[in-house]
């Protein structure tokens, strides 16, 4: 089922004219009411009036959440207080909080966003939906609530945490669709089985994963264990929330953006310069319709590429890959480039190991050593040492082939990795920063 034919099977001709409309609005707005904005382009000798196509977008001056952050809580605002009617804050794991605001228009946008990116999943007005991202500050939980009630589904607002009693509600209430991050509905099948709950024998048929990087492989593993289909869905609190993108259940290849609300542009996140579709490089958003605060050319440090090919859907909104990770995450060992999902991928390729795992990065001298911590199974944990001690030479041998990067390799028990009801967090860095 498509939510909004008419939008989101739109010819690109069209749509192009109308993204071109929005823009320009959009420019006008923010320079006549975000003195920020109005600053950059006056600093670029830009005038609204100088964008008379979508490849004028490149005149225009980038944002950086640096910028949110300088102008904490409100300053980026475009509308006066009264006009916005709920606020979001993103906790940052890298530095101060960033905080957003929504005007009514702007939370039936989202809630619109989020229907659609439901029924690209494949969920319908009569699915029950678990809702375990969480509630609060956090966009998840509130962003696929209104969504759901949107599409006219059952929602089940259970929110993060209560590992157990979620399972219970998994089996007692039977919804056909999850949406948690993936690293937790892997923790919550492995809760569930604790108490004789086997998720894969429930009806459950969807899961709507997303807020953090995973991989193909993780992909396959969930599927595998909870007996569902999973898909990828992408937002960020600074342009929406979840639903910026979302993977169609029909191709399962790449996120559906959600290009009559955004602009969006691949840019080389060192020279900046716009890069041709298929290229990997940093996810760059312009919001198109938002009212409380429109973000132009907002650097997502997100690296992924566009796959503007037809898709089977029927949908014409072009197709983003799946997010590879942040550029923040990016670790470099010894010279070498290296991201937490290329490290999981391998691990999720060898035969013994659980997807739980935690890099730690750290600094002897002058050399970055990172050592990978990963949890085998059950079965393997009570092999013999030499079995084990196999495994991890093999491991590392994959991630010195595969990556260039040597590194160490602790094998540990079942169920010691902290698990995380929300985001995962995979890197420790003891590196003085
Ligand atoms: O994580 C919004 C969200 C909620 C998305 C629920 C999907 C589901 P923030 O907390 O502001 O917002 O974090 C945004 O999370 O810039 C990415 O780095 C990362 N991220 C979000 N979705 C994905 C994904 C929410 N599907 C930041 N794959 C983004 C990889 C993702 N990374």
């Amino acid at each position: 089922m498509i939510f909004d034919i008419k939008q989101e099977t739109m010819p690109r001709e069209e749509l192009r004219e109308l993204q071109l409309a929005r823009l320009k609005n959009q420019a006008e707005r923010v320079h006549a009411l975000v003195p920020f904005y109005r600053k950059r382009f006056d600093e670029l000798g830009i005038k609204p009036s100088d964008i008379k196509s979508l490849k004028d977008l490149s005149l225009l001056p980038f944002t950086e959440k640096q910028d949110l952050r300088n102008h904490y809580p409100f300053g980026m605002f475009a509308v006066p207080r009264e006009s916005i009617v709920r606020l979001h804050a993103s906790s940052g794991t890298t530095g101060k909080a960033t905080v957003v605001g929504y005007t009514r228009r702007d939370i039936e946008t989202w809630a619109d966003c989020m229907a659609r990116s439901f029924a690209i999943a494949g969920a319908t007005p009569s699915d029950t939906i678990h809702n375990a991202y969480g509630y609060g500050l956090f966009t998840g939980g509130l962003g696929a609530h209104y969504g759901a009630e949107r599409l006219g589904a059952t929602v089940v607002p259970v929110s993060g945490g209560g590992t157990k009693r979620q399972a219970i509600l998994l089996r007692d209430f039977a919804p056909d669709v999850i949406c948690c991050t993936p690293s937790y509905a892997l923790h919550l099948y492995e809760a569930a089985l604790e108490i004789g709950i086997d998720i894969k024998e429930l009806p459950l048929r969807i899961g709507i994963f997303g807020a953090e990087p995973w991989t193909e492989e993780m992909r396959r593993d969930i599927e595998v264990k909870l007996g569902i289909k999973a898909l990828d869905i992408y937002g960020l609190s600074e342009v929406l929330g979840p639903g910026v993108g979302m993977e169609c259940i029909e191709a399962q290849s790449g996120l559906h953006l959600q290009e009559d609300h955004f602009l969006f542009e691949i840019i080389d996140p060192v020279s900046g310069e716009q890069l041709p579709d298929g290229e990997v490089g940093e996810l760059v958003i312009t919001t198109l319709t938002k009212e409380g605060i429109p973000l132009i050319r907002y650097r997502t440090r997100d690296l992924t590429s566009l796959n503007p090919t037809p898709c089977v859907c029927g949908r014409t909104f072009t197709r983003m890959n799946r997010i590879m990770g942040r550029s923040d995450d990016m670790l470099i060992i010894r010279g070498v480039n290296v991201f937490p999902s290329q490290i999981e991928s391998i691990l999720l390729e060898t035969r013994g190991l659980t997807p739980h795992y935690q890099l730690i990065v750290d600094r002897h001298g002058p050399l970055d050593t990172l050592e990978v911590q990963v949890e085998v199974d059950e079965k393997h944990f009570s092999d013999e040492i030499k079995n084990l001690q196999r495994l991890e030479r093999q491991i590392q041998k994959n991630i010195k082939d595969y990556l260039g990067v040597s590194a160490a390799i602790k094998l540990v028990e079942p169920r010691s990795i902290a698990r995380s009801e929300g985001k995962a967090k995979r890197i420790i860095d003891k590196r003085v920063k």
